[in-house]
């Protein structure tokens, strides 16, 4: 199979460890590189070998379009909507970093201007693949603790996060979009869809512009009742970031998603527990090496796709589900009422 080829908008934090993660995977090439202060294309390009370095993104995409098959949007999410535009336009396939769009309308917009064009739209959206989430995930699907009825689905931390994404601090909407994308995403992976939800914001930091923590309790279809509660604002004893932390109470047992990727399982006969560490990668910062691990696994979930041998999970019409869930919680929040969905 010829290998597949793309370009990189966005040479940010990110993009430190979405280059070397695809250099982990066979059949794919990076080609050129965009950004708009062009030193630090460049300095990307010099660290990881990639040959054309652009800051007009239109020139990169006029003069690649002939040899691309994708583009990999790596920006801040005011641009997604505007360079998954103009990848549609010329028929290139699309992989957008998390959160889909800067609103529920724009996101609808992306997801449906690619239905348009033809072109395949992803969202790299990767909590869903840390090591210990899937193998909760395979514990759930086998049964052994029965029927989930309840869990919490937990993010609550006091890392100091604006070091690394200073621009964070000055949004409007802070952790449902930033951290929410990734744990309403979990939620659906585990638990599959919300019938309603409401939700409660506050923010603790007084430095920042948006909430820094946020409280969701959802139901399920499945009838299950789910709570996720993220933030930013948690001085616990153990610092847990950047983990997920789960609790699932099924009708035969319950399982424990816990620090240091540890599962401890309970039923009638006893408590075991399982490890379910991330794989390790020279180049991923040991600070997030579980969120960087898992780049790896999307980004080979969704190379699967585009070679043609499907199962993408993270499509953009998957994903938009998952931001519905992030709006709908801040419009409960804001009318302080229950949200049908
Ligand atoms: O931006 C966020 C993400 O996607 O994972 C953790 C993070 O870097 C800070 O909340």
């Amino acid at each position: 199979m010829q290998n597949l080829k793309f370009a990189v908008i966005g040479t940010g934090f990110w993009a430190n460890y979405q280059i070397p993660a695809w250099q982990e995977l066979p059949g794919v090439e990076l080609v050129a590189v965009y950004n708009r202060t062009r030193s630090r294309a460049a300095d990307i390009a010099q660290r990881f070998n990639i040959p054309n370095v652009y800051d007009n993104v239109d020139q990169l995409l006029d003069q690649h379009t002939h040899e691309l098959n994708f583009v990999d949007i790596i920006t801040d999410v005011d641009t997604h909507p505007i360079f998954t535009e103009k990848a549609a336009q010329r028929g290139l396939d699309i992989i957008c970093q998390k959160p889909m769009g800067p609103n529920l309308e724009s996101a609808r917009q992306m997801r449906d201007m690619c239905r348009q064009a033809g072109v395949r739209l992803y969202i790299h959206e990767n909590f869903r693949w840390q090591a210990p989430l899937r193998r909760l995930k395979s514990i759930l699907d086998s049964g052994e603790i029965g029927q989930p009825f309840k869990a919490r689905v937990s993010f609550c931390s006091a890392f100091p996060v604006f070091d690394n994404q200073p621009f964070l601090a000055d949004l409007e909407q802070f952790i449902l979009t930033d951290i929410g994308s990734h744990i309403l995403d979990v939620c659906r992976f585990l638990f599959g869809e919300a019938e309603w939800l409401t939700c409660q914001t506050m923010r603790v930091n007084p430095t920042i512009r948006g909430e820094d923590v946020a409280n969701v309790l959802m139901k399920m279809r499945s009838g299950l009742s789910c709570f996720a509660e993220m933030s930013y604002a948690s001085l616990l004893e153990k610092e847990s970031f950047p983990q997920t932390l789960v609790q699932v109470e099924g009708n035969l047992g319950s399982v424990v998603l816990m620090h240091d990727f540890q599962l401890r399982i309970t039923t009638k006969s006893g408590t075991y527990s399982v490890a379910a560490p991330p794989p390790q990668y020279a180049w991923a910062d040991p600070a997030y090496a579980i969120v960087h691990a898992s780049i790896v696994a999307c980004n080979r979930n969704l190379l699967t796709d585009l070679q043609g041998q499907g199962g993408a999970e993270t499509t953009g019409v998957d994903n938009f589900e998952t931001i519905r869930l992030v709006y709908a919680a801040y419009e409960s929040a804001g009318r302080n009422e229950i949200i049908f969905l």
